[in-house]
Formats: structure tokens, sequence, C-alpha cells
């Protein structure tokens, strides 16, 4: 539907706040999809008509065909850091700006990332699920003993802002020895800042307790960690996953955690989400929640803000503020 009033139209393709929705209405004709329902790709496409911005999250594609039947996009600005809907290449040929949301995620990004490694590490809703089932007749010794957090040895796959951040949490909060691999090494001043020591991917493999990876997805990236890395993990070690689905190959981590091949995993992002993996719907030692890495009401808004503050100073002055492409300038 294009606009009727004269002004700009713009698509947001899942309900946000109504704080966001007015900011952008104050500016643009809003077509918002306050069913929340993801929408299709002939969907969006059909609703895009019209329309020169969108507000997307990671649930909806920006690929060619979504761009070839709306040449009249300008900008598609990503509730979210990471940005794997995105056909760059499609996007960058169609001469559309993209933005994403770095920086107002990470601290509460790293704070959900240890938040998963202690209850994976200290098996917490393995033991509630215990106590919610009747289950706790009497104390023990030994009774859901789990991985000693402070001082232990964690690793970190991925070394970009949540990275760091989890980093800090490891060395300076919990007395953790912090070893890392990432593509390119940071540079000393920030090493020393995070306490980290750089390894190779094997080293790092073998001698973390804990496993955390905070990667961005891409193809080259599927199944980092499979049944090959497992196998050299120690047998009590923990992995964590707050990065994306399909980094972990799911259906060997099942295997892997029913065989005690790893002792427990920390999973937010799952393969085809929101459908998980059956098999680690069954094993106890894992902990599993709903990519709510970034939920918190305060993030979620400043995520939201950011989105539609890139659509009006794109749409408005020609430059956005933290574009992934900011060569393009169709505005
Ligand atoms: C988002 C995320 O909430 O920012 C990211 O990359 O994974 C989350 O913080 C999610 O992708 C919704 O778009």
């Amino acid at each position: 539907m294009a606009s009727t009033t004269g002004r700009p139209a713009i698509l947001v393709a899942r309900k946000v706040f109504p704080e966001v929705v007015d900011h952008l209405r104050a500016h643009f004709d809003v077509d918002l999809n306050d069913t929340d329902d993801v929408l299709s790709p002939q969907q969006l496409a059909q609703r895009l008509q019209g329309k020169v911005g969108v507000l997307t999250t990671g649930s909806e594609r920006v690929d060619a065909a979504l761009l070839t039947a709306n040449p009249q996009l300008k900008i598609v600005a990503n509730i979210a850091v990471g940005y794997n809907n995105f056909d760059m290449a499609a996007i960058n040929a169609a001469g559309v700006l993209a933005t994403n949301t770095p920086d107002v995620l990470t601290e509460t990004t790293a704070d959900f990332g240890f938040a998963l490694l202690m209850a994976t590490a200290r098996r917490l809703t393995e033991s509630e699920h215990f106590l919610r089932a009747g289950l706790w007749n009497r104390w023990s010794l030994d009774m859901f003993a789990g991985a000693e957090v402070h001082g232990s040895t964690l690793g970190i796959l991925g070394m970009g802002r949540i990275g760091q951040a989890i980093a800090r949490r490891g060395a300076h909060g919990f007395g953790m020895k912090v070893i890392y691999h990432n593509r390119s090494r940071l540079d000393a001043a920030l090493e020393a800042d995070c306490k980290a020591c750089y390894v190779d991917k094997a080293e790092l493999l073998r001698e973390a307790d804990h496993l955390m990876l905070v990667l961005p997805y891409s193809p080259e990236v599927h199944h980092t960690v499979g049944a090959a890395e497992i196998a050299q993990m120690k047998r009590t070690a923990t992995l964590i996953n707050i990065a994306r689905g399909g980094i972990v190959d799911d259906a060997a981590l099942a295997v892997a955690l029913r065989e005690k091949r790893i002792a427990a995993a920390g999973l937010d992002v799952f393969e085809g989400e929101p459908k998980v993996h059956p098999d680690l719907l069954t094993v106890p030692n894992v902990v599993l929640s709903p990519h709510i890495a970034s939920a918190t009401m305060g993030t979620r808004m400043a995520m939201a803000m950011l989105a539609a503050d890139n659509v009006i100073a794109y749409l408005t002055q020609g430059k956005a503020l933290t574009p992934l492409n900011p060569d393009v300038t169709s505005a």
C-alpha cells in the first residue's frame, strides 16, 4: 500500500513498542504488522509495495527476490546486531542501505551469556525440574554437583564486542583464565583490558572448561562445532551458544550430551529456530532458552529505537547512524 498522505511510507515487519511506532509516525506513514506473525517471503514482498523503508528482525529474509519485487526500497533496518538474514550482495547490488543495531545490546547479551554459563555449569534448570517434579526428598553431598566457574578456563570463539564483554566478566568478575580464538587477533591493549590470551582453535577446544560461542553466522562457519570438535573438548567441559543457530551441529551435540562426551550445554539459539531439534528436548544436561540473550526491556527498546533512528536519519538526512554498507547513498 503506497502512502496516502504524501509522506514516505515504511513497513515495520514485526510488532515493536508503541514509543517506536510513534517516533516513526512523526516522519512517515507507518504500516505496522501488529499481529506479530512472521510474514512469508511472498507476504513481505507484497506488504512492502510502495514502501521506501522497512524495520526487520532476524525472522525476515531480505534477498534478491524481495528487492527485485520492491525496487522503490531504500533502507532495510535490522533490529539485531546479527544480519545473516540479509543477503548483503543482493542489497548492495540493489543500492539499498542496510543497518543493524551494534553496541546497544553488548553488555546485556554478555550478561545473558554468563547467566547461561552459570546455569549450565551449576545444573540450575535440571535441578529445578527435579525439585518441581517432587523428587527432592533428601539432601546429599554430591546432589547436582556441577562444574566450577570461578578460576576455571573460559574459552571464547568470536571476539567481537560481545565476546570482549564476556571476557571482561570472566577475567575481572570470576577470576577465570580467558583464552580466545577469532578471525583476527585483538590488539595488545584490548587483549590486556580483556585479560584474554589468543590461541588457535585446537587449543581453544582442548583447554576450555567452558566454551562460549559468540561469532557471527555466515555459511563458512556452518557447523563450526560438530562431532569432531566436541571430541576434542574436555569431557567435563560445557558449551554455550549465544551466537546463531547453525554454528553448532545440534544433532551431533544432542548425541554428545547423551553420551556425556561433554558435561553440559547451554543454548539460546538453534538450527531452524523456533524449531528445536527434538533430541535436545530429551537430554537432561542442556539448558535451553528461546533466543533471549538481548531481551531486557531497556535493550530491546534501544535496539528498536536505533533501527527507527537509522530509517529516520537516512530518509530525512541521507546518513544512517549504524550503516552496514555506508557507501550506498541513494536516499
Ligand atoms: C535479536 C540477536 O533480538 O541482535 C542479534 O543479532 O540475535 C538478538 O539480539 C534477534 O536477532 C531478533 O532480531
